[in-house]
């Protein structure tokens, strides 16, 4: 019935599509085909919405009130107790928080779409991947790790991807990170992790951010934070969007098929965007300008119907050839570079409904690795392991109960059927009167599935612990280098991307106190001595003495963020400069917002004041809200150094097109603009024609930072 509804309104939708804009009633028909296509992949959630657009307002319990005068013992006397609406909107609205996750707190997330690409039934026997075509709802939640909910999107740090697909075999998560790999090896030791990285317990600083005592003394302390640190150093801390980020599985899981065989996999999510990172000083103006930047963008990019994607993919680990790998699978500090197990592509994610409310989808949404479907199975990594207690815990602690499950946003499209009963906030009413297995009473219903009967979860998982199985508190031996990894990840990078690493490492370590400082240099030497030599260079220290222990010339591929161009450039954004006192110069503008609109690229006039074409103001915009910038024709007025206005800070027009140069995006000059041009080279384009400029931008964007700008170590 549902899905006669949402497919009735995607009919009446697409006819209005069809009519002309001059037919058309509403304004913006793109928007409206583009939320009806958002819909079914949210329908599943269609019986739980509220729909306010008529009627009289009522209490919780129905009756019609008026909820904007208290009840008072006349005009000028006290509250009454007996306002019971007073106290049912004061009350509810007291406990209208739950407790922020503990860690990635915050985030945003949206709706969409699966699509297997084929039948992999050969490696597994879950359901959402066993026909080529088949369509699973999806929901997926990024996030930053260390922040609090109200914190900034651009704070440099890992980002989470946790993914549910909403099986027709029950709900399946991946929750997963856009690093490969993680801080420590096992479980026990994350709340010394979080502790370390989370603000001081006495002043509560700084929040959502690494760069003190705390964090470094961990890191320096436990060496297996060193290869995640590393990866947060560079370009995969600081995305330039959620849609510009992969995800990964990180720990090794299995899959296993009907017949039972079992195979070990990482699972990958291949951003369709391309993958492209912000530099840490527009990442820290961004934290102030525009807090909220990664979550608008995917908001934004939703809204327009430009669906972001990603490829779903696995590496199947065949487990005798990993056995003589020097690293071990069920280490989570680990990756397993692609020369040894190549990605294999499964199908395409694709995210096109934004949630309808925050909190009741984004914020109640509760992810656990625990939540796998028939096919899919865990290995014996000792992270994962515990991430499977820890997520079922946190949930009752945010929920208060255990019906958390029973919430829209995390209810499966299967259906649910078992002896769990009761608890609080309990929305179902169960009928059966023999709530225990096994019963006579109901017939022995629910009957209990298996492997062969019910497609149940196999009783028999086909897996086997080590023969040698005397209880022990330590870790093997196989888990014991965490630093020949790092240097691997460091090697596979550009010269610049590894500069903007030691960079960040010198700002973290800047803030911290000397004896850490000397420990983290200890450990960048195991890694790189020329790291730990740059690195102490700017603390003013010695480093230790070169120690070779783990020090190799590999490489491996797919790891360098800025070393390849974007796959494509659509709902990339540019700022155009223009100005009301230049003749021609807004109409210039207006023309390259068209000629970028055609790429799907889109674009922001902006001039002194609004009106008349213009989108933003000098006053209200900077360089870190565009990917590229161009200045309009006769813009060397307003470029000038003596330029000023009251309408805009001083030099803000300049300011634009400097900052953008210094965090190495395209820039072009119109005309005479280029009069005004803060330097020549790759990504600096000064042409006369529209069609000329949207030609350079389209190589331009697509190179996303021009890493030239950025100095290197041995050229200052
Ligand atoms: Fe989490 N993690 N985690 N984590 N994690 C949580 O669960 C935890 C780990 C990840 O958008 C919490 O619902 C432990 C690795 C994501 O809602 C909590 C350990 C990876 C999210 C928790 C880890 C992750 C969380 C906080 C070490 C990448 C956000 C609230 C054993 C593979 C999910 C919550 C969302 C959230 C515990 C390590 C990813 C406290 C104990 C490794 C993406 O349960």
């Amino acid at each position: 019935m549902l899905h006669v509804h949402s497919a009735l309104l995607a009919t009446a939708l697409a006819s209005l599509a069809s009519l002309s804009h001059a037919q058309c009633p509403f304004a913006d028909v793109g928007n409206l085909a583009a939320r009806a296509e958002g819909l079914s992949s949210r329908s599943h959630l269609a019986d739980f919405e509220v729909d306010d657009s008529e009627g009289y307002m009522t209490s919780d319990v129905g009756g019609p009130i008026e909820d904007q005068e208290v009840l008072t013992a006349g005009e000028r006397g006290p509250t009454l107790l007996e306002d019971f609406i007073f106290r049912q909107k004061i009350t509810h609205f007291d406990h209208e928080r739950v407790p922020e996750r503990a860690v990635h707190a915050r985030g945003a997330g949206a709706h969409g779409t699966f699509t297997s690409y084929g039948d992999y039934s050969n490696i597994t026997a879950a359901s959402f991947l066993g026909e080529a075509g088949k369509e699973t709802p999806i929901f997926v939640r990024f996030s930053t790790v260390a922040g609090s909910r109200g914190s900034a999107d651009t704070a440099r740090d890992v980002h989470g991807f946790a993914t549910r697909f909403y099986t027709d075999e029950g709900n399946f998560d991946i929750v997963g990170n856009n690093i490969p790999v993680f801080f420590i090896q096992s479980a026990i030791q994350f709340p010394d992790l979080i502790h370390a990285v989370k603000p001081s317990p006495d002043s509560e600083v700084p929040q959502a951010a690494t760069a003190h005592d705390s964090a470094w003394d961990f890191f320096s302390q436990q060496s297996t934070t060193l290869h995640t640190l590393l990866w947060a150093m560079a370009g995969y801390g600081l995305p330039r969007s959620y849609r510009h980020m992969d995800g990964f599985g990180v720990h090794t899981y299995r899959l296993v098929t009907d017949d039972g065989t079992s195979r070990l996999v990482k699972w990958h999510f291949k951003s369709k965007q391309g993958r492209a990172s912000l530099v840490w000083d527009e990442a820290q103006h961004l934290a102030g300008k525009n807090p909220d930047f990664h979550r608008r963008d995917l908001w934004d990019a939703i809204a327009a119907g430009h669906a972001p994607e990603w490829e779903l993919a696995v590496q199947v680990v065949d487990e005798e050839a990993a056995a003589a790998w020097d690293f071990d699978l069920l280490d989570p500090t680990k990756i397993i570079p692609e020369e040894l197990a190549p990605l294999q592509p499964l199908g395409l994610l694709r995210l096109d409904a934004n949630p309808a409310n925050y909190f009741a989808e984004t914020e109640q949404v509760m992810f656990q690795p625990g939540h796998i479907v028939r096919g899919v199975d865990f290995s014996d990594d000792p992270l994962l392991q515990g991430r499977i207690f820890s997520y079922l815990d946190t949930q009752l602690n945010r929920h208060g109960g255990p019906n958390f499950e029973q919430l829209p946003i995390n209810r499966p499209v299967a259906p649910v059927r078992n002896n769990n009963r009761d608890g609080a906030a309990q929305n179902l009413i169960h009928k059966n009167t023999a709530p225990y297995s096994p019963n006579t009473r109901n017939k022995g219903y629910p009957r209990q599935a298996g492997r062969d009967e019910g497609r149940g979860f196999f009783t028999d998982p086909n897996r086997k612990i080590a023969s040698d199985s005397s209880l022990v508190r330590r870790r093997p031996q196989s888990f014991a280098d965490h630093w020949s990894q790092p240097r691997l990840f460091y090697n596979s990078l550009t010269p610049v991307e590894q500069q903007l690493l030691i960079d960040a490492i010198r700002f973290e370590v800047s803030h911290v106190s000397p004896d850490i400082q000397e420990n983290v240099l200890v450990q960048l030497n195991r890694i790189s001595h020329d790291v730990a030599v740059r690195v102490a260079s700017t603390l003013g220290l010695d480093a230790p003495a070169a120690d070779p222990t783990y020090y190799h010339d590999n490489t491996t591929a797919g790891l360098s963020i800025m070393g390849e161009p974007l796959p494509s450039i659509a709902t990339l954004h540019v700022g155009l400069l223009a100005s009301h006192r230049v003749n021609g110069s807004v109409a210039q503008a207006t023309a390259l917002k068209e000629a970028f609109a055609a790429m799907d690229v889109t674009a922001a006039v902006v001039a002194e004041t609004m009106g008349h074409g213009v989108d933003s103001t000098y006053a209200a915009s900077d360089a870190v809200a565009f990917d590229g910038i161009v200045a309009t024709n006769g813009l060397d007025v307003l470029l000038a150094s003596k330029a000023k206005s009251p309408l805009y800070p001083t030099r803000r027009p300049a300011q634009i097109v400097e900052d953008g140069y210094h965090w190495g995006k395209p820039i072009g000059y119109m005309g005479s603009s280029a009069a005004a041009r803060v330097a020549e080279g790759d990504g600096v384009y000064a042409v006369d024609s529209v069609d000329a400029l949207v030609d350079a931008f389209k190589q331009g964007l697509a190179t996303f930072k021009f890493t030239n700008r950025f100095a290197l170590d041995e050229e200052s």
